[in-house]
């Protein structure tokens, strides 16, 4: 009898792993006590914190828990006080940001001690690159949440507000305070009175969440939608324009956030096309934003040929006009000085504008690393990025400090991340990419945290089963030891992975086409700009492969501090993830693991397409522990993910090995696609 009770607890335990389509993300609340919650104010915001204790409370039964605005001055911002059961702030978004703490904490079973918690940087953002017509650049979970297409294309619907809804919420449960609602490649309709109309909506959805609206604009409305003969920004006439223009703005967003521009940078108009300057540029909608206490996040993503090596154009641009910029720009620097590669070393323009704030721009989303398809958690890439020296002010000058507000005095600080999410049921294509948009809020929100915190929480608050009654542990030892470590080393391991079977030692921008998929280190159409084909990033030839940007090559080390300048530039010292994105090196340049250079490339691949394989071996062990909807979804990712990496490697070692004239290293698996195949199949048109 006993047995058979077993059994169908078993069963039951079994059929409880329920199917999951992954839209609640990490906040599935299962469960929750009675909670007291008390709070001195009451407003919208403080009504949705009380509402959260509510829903989500895993503390004492019956607590009483008190939420109080005080003033304190050890806190910083939108940062709290916090015990078991009372959060203090001086703001409600502090309170509502200690809720959310505090019970992430409680479900996580992580140790909830008084502390006080501020953040790292003031604004935290979603850059959203989506289109009015709804498509989204470089997207990969479908249509926008926010802009559709047709002719109620403006109408805002109770679908869309419980969306925008859900989307607010997602985001403050991790600190995120601010969403640039459409691409940066801007049209210029949405400064229009209806497009304006439907901002205003949304702004009034994210508004008790804590979340300011931005915009990306067109540099160039004055002309294109005002009618101006001009969009010079010295221009009287267009600098009214754009002060109207904002007034009208505030008069419907009183707490709008400011613009973001991209200019003068991939055929987007800009300052330039009036001889004036970025500085001429940003400073005339800085000065319209002022009276309103806007930002303008103006990008460093430039690239004009004003140099033979596109890796130092940014910094060339820029970096003369430090000093010039109002208080209220920030200059939005993407993290590598080319264009978010599976890795690159960090922008020079980090630490080195000393007199302007400067805000890193990183991409969520995963337009070069394997999109919607590949299961890459980008934490551990971020986190390298934050916690690079840039030596600007001594050791220790790290680009967080830099970045924060530690080391430079700044009005604001900010960091963006581009958003991953769409309209598919669980926001961004892939389960496991909903990490990388926790991880992005969390990391801002805490520039020093760890990825295996991170990842240890995500996994936590995204796969946690409802224990079947209330004395069972919420995480039996059991899930720790085959669920959550397993898991969460494979995380750990999978940006790594990508670099290996993608782009490994310094290699870059590898891909085919301009889809940024698969690979394509032959593919140089003629007529294309040079610097959007793979050749001239790794300049492979008969001596060697790399691209030279030491003193006696394109001097891009130049533009780094000593002594990482002098590391990076000695073939001796520089770190062999960046080596050939610095020297060119012959194929039997002699690695530290004494392997020539071409055997040492061969292993890299290799070891990337193992590495992924051992990711679905995990997979497979951890069915037990997942529903059945989600297990299947990663499972097919991972097999699509697998065949993906053999192909790069494929095609980069049998590509380069018609430079190297060596035979396929013997210690590797030999090519199992064949060249030709491969390049007239083009994976890179997915
Ligand atoms: C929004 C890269 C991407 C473009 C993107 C651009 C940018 O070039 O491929 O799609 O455009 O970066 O960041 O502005």
């Amino acid at each position: 009898m006993i047995k058979i009770l077993i059994t169908y607890l078993f069963i039951f335990a079994t059929l409880s792993v329920r199917a999951e389509d992954g839209h609640k993300l990490w906040l599935r609340n299962s469960n929750p006590k009675p909670v007291n919650a008390v709070c001195t104010n009451s407003s919208p915001m403080l009504t949705i914190a009380i509402q959260e204790l509510q829903q989500g409370w895993q503390g004492e039964a019956n607590a009483l828990v008190s939420l109080k605005i005080i003033h304190n001055k050890d806190i910083f911002r939108d940062g709290f006080k916090m015990t078991k059961n009372k959060i203090q702030a001086n703001t409600e978004v502090g309170i509502l940001y200690g809720v959310y703490e505090l019970l992430r904490r409680q479900q996580t079973g992580e140790e909830i001690k008084e502390a006080i918690v501020n953040s790292s940087y003031e604004r935290r953002i979603l850059n959203h690159w989506d289109n009015i017509d709804g498509s989204i650049e470089r997207g990969y979970a479908g249509l926008s949440i926010f802009w559709k297409k047709g002719k109620d294309s403006l109408v805002v619907t109770e679908k869309d507000k419980v969306l925008w809804k859900e989307y607010a919420r997602a985001n403050a449960s991790i600190g995120i305070n601010g969403a640039v609602l459409n691409n940066v490649n801007a049209s210029p309709l949405m400064l229009s009175k209806a497009y304006l109309e439907r901002v205003k909506s949304i702004a009034e959805v994210l508004r008790p969440y804590g979340i300011k609206t931005y915009l990306s604009v067109k540099f160039s409305s004055p002309s294109l939608m005002g009618g101006l003969k001009t969009s010079d920004p010295l221009s009287p006439e267009v600098i009214k324009w754009w002060n109207d223009k904002t007034r009208e703005i505030y008069g419907l967003i009183p707490d709008f956030g400011g613009f973001l521009v991209k200019a003068s940078s991939e055929g987007q108009p800009g300052p330039q096309d009036y001889g004036r300057t970025h500085a001429d540029g940003a400073n005339m909608l800085a000065d319209a934003l002022q009276p309103y206490g806007g930002i303008v996040m103006w990008r460093a993503f430039v690239y004009s040929a004003t140099d033979k090596d596109r890796a130092k154009q940014a910094f060339l641009e820029f970096k003369p006009l430090d000093g010039q910029f109002r208080d209220n720009v920030i200059i939005q620097v993407k993290n590598g000085p080319v264009d978010f590669q599976p890795r690159e070393p960090f922008s020079p323009l980090f630490g080195a504008m000393k007199k302007t704030t400067v805000m890193p721009e990183l991409q969520i989303t995963q337009e070069y690393l394997g999109q919607s398809t590949h299961l890459v958690f980008l934490s551990t890439m971020w986190e390298e990025f934050l916690k690079s020296d840039t030596y600007q002010e001594g050791a220790g000058s790290t680009i967080a400090r830099c970045t924060d507000g530690s080391i430079f005095p700044q009005k604001y600080s900010a960091i963006a991340g581009v958003a991953n999410i769409g309209l598919d049921m669980n926001w961004c294509g892939h389960p496991f990419a909903q990490s990388n948009w926790y991880a992005f809020g969390r990391l801002a929100w805490n520039n020093q945290l760890t990825s295996d915190q991170i990842a240890d929480e995500w996994i936590k608050l995204t796969f946690h089963q409802s224990a079947l009654n209330a004395n069972q542990p919420r995480f039996s030892e059991d899930w720790k030891m085959n669920f959550l470590k397993p898991v969460s080393k494979m995380m750990l391991q999978s940006r790594e992975a990508a670099v290996n079977y993608m782009m490994p030692l310094g290699f870059h921008h590898l891909f085919s086409a301009t889809e940024h998929y698969g690979p394509g280190p032959w593919w140089a159409p003629k007529g294309m700009r040079k610097d959007w084909t793979p050749p001239y990033y790794h300049k492979a030839d008969s001596a060697g492969v790399g691209f030279d940007r030491t003193k006696t090559g394109s001097n891009a080390v130049s533009q780094y501090h000593e002594p990482l300048l002098s590391q990076l530039n000695d073939v001796r010292t520089c770190p062999e993830i960046y080596l050939l994105w610095f020297h060119h090196l012959p194929w039997d340049y002699k690695m530290k693991s004494g392997k020539t250079l071409w055997d040492e490339i061969g292993a890299h691949y290799d070891n990337g397409v193992k590495q992924v394989r051992e990711f679905q071996k995990v997979w497979d062990k951890v069915q037990p522990y997942v529903d059945n909807e989600r297990f299947v979804q990663v499972q097919e990712k991972l097999h699509q993910q697998s065949e993906n990496a053999q192909i790069w490697k494929d095609a980069c070692l049998q590509y380069f090995q018609k430079f190297s004239r060596k035979p396929f290293p013997i210690d590797i698996q030999g090519p199992v696609n064949d060249l030709d195949e491969l390049i007239k199949e083009d994976l890179g048109k997915h």
